[in-house]
């Protein structure tokens, strides 16, 4: 039943509230707290009932983060405060009603916060803004339908047209949707990957031959070490906290390493035990490694090293010179690359003293079964990929790859970013996989690689790119360089968003723009289509394959599944022009699975494997038998040069990141519970001693301004400064909002993934004017005053 929407405040960041960051994470008091607005606002006994079948047997897979489920699965509900958050939002009965458009023009729209937009609850029925107008109008999906494969039929090339998606796509509509995009000729397919995980895919894929984790569930139960670097898991993979508390209980150890100490890398109060509601919970790091922000590199080199010298000192002890000898290459290069780094130079990257470094490398030389898991504090610094193969380097030397409660284990973010590439949603899909794509469809796939998501936005601001369309996600939010990303947006002739809930991407729209929001069935809603009802696949980060089936009526009689949306637009656009049965894939998404088993590898008999229960995991070289599929069939050590970052005297290095009441843009609420911070976003947070140095305090009120990549000036206006105990010489502000200060050409090295860990800042008391966003770019006007 929908309920008519309550009016939304927007906040006010004068309220914000500051106290002492937390050191545990997880217990009772955080059920509750910090969703109590938008639960009253939604209607909770809806998302209750939803709560109750996420990730259990036959329910739908939880769509707040890609960590796994138990191997003993689903027998027991697994509480997670933010899978809480994921589920309220989108099974909420507010919608959004048909006079909502009459009411708000775009421009309104566009002032508004993504806390209010999402707040107005689901979208329901499809809406245009033709060119010259302010406001979308309902239509209705036919004409919608029509108008998106009228425009792509009058390109005048398919890659003057983009498809994004957001990994919340199920392995079935991914799969048709880049059938579909390169059925239409191109491969220019930007994804979130490019956002967030790109760089481990880069660094494995040329490393071990395969840009996946290899390890499974009980690995990370089973592992005597387990080192967490650059990650929060806390807040973002909340469900993570039982495998440490489990792997505690085995006896193992755990390493932090982080510029901040993140509440959930400390200690953890399960919820669902009775001694985490009453006690201290579990201690989790055993060792906390304050890190320099971008200093990880050195950090891991620093450690081979001390491997390398400890198997000099004593033979044939430390290294693993069987599994080096038959599976590895590259340990001669590595060894004397080694050999010529300064310790000095170290220390200063790391910010770390050598006793702390000399410690983590006897915890690895004394562990039998390290894992070591890594996120955007690695992924997305400017040497992300190069660090990544130091990961690597570092497990290779004693063999953690392949066997028991070893291996490389980055933690993906997005619920379904690894099915998605796996289904072929990637603008550089090899060519064996588009090879049996053609075979499979009857048609030649285009060969030249497509544009990732900076090169998209490059291509829009040129004008080479005229046609964008998302199945998901919120790019202008969540794409770098806020001015250069919303300009080139607006330059686009048509803007199609698939999308669950009203997000920034739909407001900014140039007036000449033609625009569509189609709405679309969320993964909590029961999916029904001619041969009855439907269910989707999902991959989480260590390659399980599981099925996922709505349980609750759709919030609204009007959706369409995300299948649906795409099969409609691949018939109207391409008719027969190739061997695919569109119709019949809306119809029976059997069929679509039949043909994911003849294309995509690991996938065969997909339909019997999928309705096994539990699901499947894909086949892993490294993981199953030491099988590296690289050009030499070894798995590469590699030299990687280190380039610390250049922090002049006086500047900081600023890590973009989430707070705890957000999913990426989404924002659930304006509280960070674990980091002290209540009713506002507006914070930098900067340790002590440096905020002094600066001659700032705790409370001021600063500028952030972004510097030295390109000569432009782009600034955070107004942000209340935090003294933090973040590491010295290191700041941090939440993303998306801080998404201004990121140079569109600030890319990672080798995976030209945005460096939002890593942009030199300079502070200045704040100067008179707006709060929010600037850049050389664009009207102070134009930039989001609060996200
Ligand atoms: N509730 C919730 N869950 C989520 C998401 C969400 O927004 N909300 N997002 C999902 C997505 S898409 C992703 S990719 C993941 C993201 O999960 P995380 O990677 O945990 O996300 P971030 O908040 O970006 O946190 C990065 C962490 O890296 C640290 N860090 C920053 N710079 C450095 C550095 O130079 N070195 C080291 N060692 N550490 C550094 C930060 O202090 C922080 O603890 O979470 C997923 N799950
Ligand atoms: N500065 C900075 N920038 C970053 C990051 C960072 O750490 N710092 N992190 C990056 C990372 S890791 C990522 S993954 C990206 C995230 O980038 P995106 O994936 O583009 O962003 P989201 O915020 O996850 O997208 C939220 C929107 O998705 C839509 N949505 C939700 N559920 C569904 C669904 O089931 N179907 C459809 N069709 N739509 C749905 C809703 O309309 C919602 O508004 O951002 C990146 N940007
Ligand atoms: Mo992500």
């Amino acid at each position: 039943m929908t309920r008519s929407n309550p009016p939304v405040e927007e906040a006010d960041e004068n309220d914000l509230d500051v106290s002492k960051p937390k050191d545990w994470a997880a217990g009772l008091p955080g059920v509750y707290h910090s969703m109590q607005p938008a639960f009253k606002h939604m209607g909770v006994e809806r998302s209750v009932r939803t709560l109750l079948r996420m990730n259990q047997k036959q329910g739908f897979d939880c769509m707040s983060c890609a960590w796994p489920d138990p191997s003993d699965h689903r027998s027991t509900f697994e509480y997670c405060e933010n899978g809480a958050k994921a589920v309220t939002w989108e099974a909420t009965p507010v919608t959004v009603s048909s006079d909502f458009w009459a009411e708000h023009s775009i421009t309104e729209l566009r002032g508004r916060s993504e806390f209010w937009l999402g707040m107005q609850g689901r979208l329901t029925e499809p809406v245009y803004k033709a060119a010259g107008e302010d406001h979308y109008r309902p239509i209705g999906w036919d004409r919608a339908i029509t108008l998106v494969s009228d425009k792509l039929k009058s390109l005048g090339s398919p890659d003057e047209a983009a498809f994004y998606t957001s990994g919340r796509a199920s392995n079935e509509a991914a799969f048709i949707y880049q059938l579909f995009i390169r059925g239409l000729g191109t491969n220019n397919m930007p994804d979130c990957s490019n956002m967030c995980h790109e760089s481990s895919g880069v660094a494995m894929s040329q490393t071990i031959g395969i840009g996946k984790a290899t390890v499974a569930y009980n690995d990370y139960l089973n592992c005597d070490l387990m080192i967490v670097i650059g990650q929060n898991p806390g807040t973002n993979h909340p469900r993570m906290l039982s495998a440490m508390e489990k792997q505690k209980e085995n006896g193992g150890q755990i390493v932090a390493v982080n510029p901040l100490p993140e509440a959930g890398l400390r200690r953890f109060k399960n919820p669902q035990k009775p001694k985490g509601v009453v006690g201290r919970g579990t201690d989790l790091a055993d060792q906390f490694l304050q890190i320099r922000a971008g200093g990880d590199m050195a950090l891991l080199q620093a450690i081979s090293k001390r491997v390398l010298e400890a198997e000099d000192r004593n033979p044939g002890t430390v290294l693993d010179h069987e599994f080096i000898a038959k599976y590895c290459e590259g340990l001669d290069e590595l060894r004397a690359h080694l050999a010529t780094l300064d310790e000095q130079t170290v220390l200063e990257a790391t910010g770390l003293r050598s006793e702390e470094i000399d410690e983590l490398a006897d915890r690895y030389i004394k562990s039998k079964k390290t894992i070591i898991t890594w996120a955007m504090g690695v992924t997305q610094q400017k040497n992300g990929v190069g660090t990544i193969k130091e990961i690597i380097n570092l497990l290779l030397l004693r063999g953690n790859m392949g066997r028991a409660g070893a291996g490389a284990s980055p933690i993906r973010g997005h619920s379904n970013v690894q099915g998605d590439r796996t289904m072929g949603i990637w603008e550089q899909m090899p060519d064996s996989f588009l090879d049996a794509l053609g075979k499979e469809f009857r048609f030649e796939p285009p060969r030249e690689h497509g544009v990732d998501s900076v090169a998209a936005v490059r291509g829009m601001r040129d004008g080479d790119i005229k046609f964008f369309l998302a199945l998901g996600g919120n790019f202008v939010a969540a794409m770098s360089d806020t001015a250069a990303t919303e300009s080139a947006m607006q330059n686009l002739e048509m803007n199609v968003q698939i999308s669950t809930k009203l997000n920034r991407s739909h407001t900014v729209v140039g007036t000449d723009t033609e625009s569509l929001i189609l709405p679309t069935l969320g993964r909590t809603e029961i999916d029904i289509q001619a041969t009855g009802p439907q269910f989707v696949s999902v991959e989480d980060t260590v390659s399980a394959v599981h099925s996922s089936e709505g349980r609750v009526e759709p919030v609204a009689p009007g959706l369409l599944s995300e299948v649906a949306i795409v099969s409609r637009i691949a018939r109207a656009t391409l008719g027969d022009r190739i061997a695919a049965d569109w119709q019949g894939f809306e119809d029976d998404y059997d069929r679509i699975r039949d043909h994911i088993a003849h294309v995509v590898p690991g996938c065969e008999n997909y339909n019997r494997r999928i309705r096994e229960k539990d699901g499947f995991l894909l086949a892993n070289g490294p993981r199953d038998a030491r099988k590296f599929n690289t050009p030499t069939g070894k798995a590469v050590m590699t030299v990687n040069e280190l380039d610390p970052l250049d922090c002049p005297p006086g500047r900081l290095i600023l890590q973009t990141m989430r707070s705890h009441d957000q999913f990426n843009t989404t924002i659930y609420g304006y509280n960070d519970r674990y980091r002290g911070i209540k009713k506002g976003r507006h914070v930098v947070f900067v340790n002590p001693e440096d905020l002094a140095e600066l001659g700032f305090k705790d409370g001021d009120l600063l500028d952030v301004h972004g510097e030295y990549v390109d000569g432009k000036d782009r600034a955070l206006r107004k942000f209340r400064a935090v003294a933090y105990p973040t590491a010295r010489g290191c700041a941090a502000a939440y993303y998306p909002e801080a998404n201004v200060l990121v140079p569109l050409d600030d890319t990672v090295k080798g995976s030209n993934t945005p460096v939002s860990k890593g942009v030199i800042v300079r502070l200045e008391r704040a100067a008179d004017g707006p709060a929010g966003g600037t850049s050389d770019e664009n009207a102070q006007k134009d930039m989001p005053a609060t996200v």
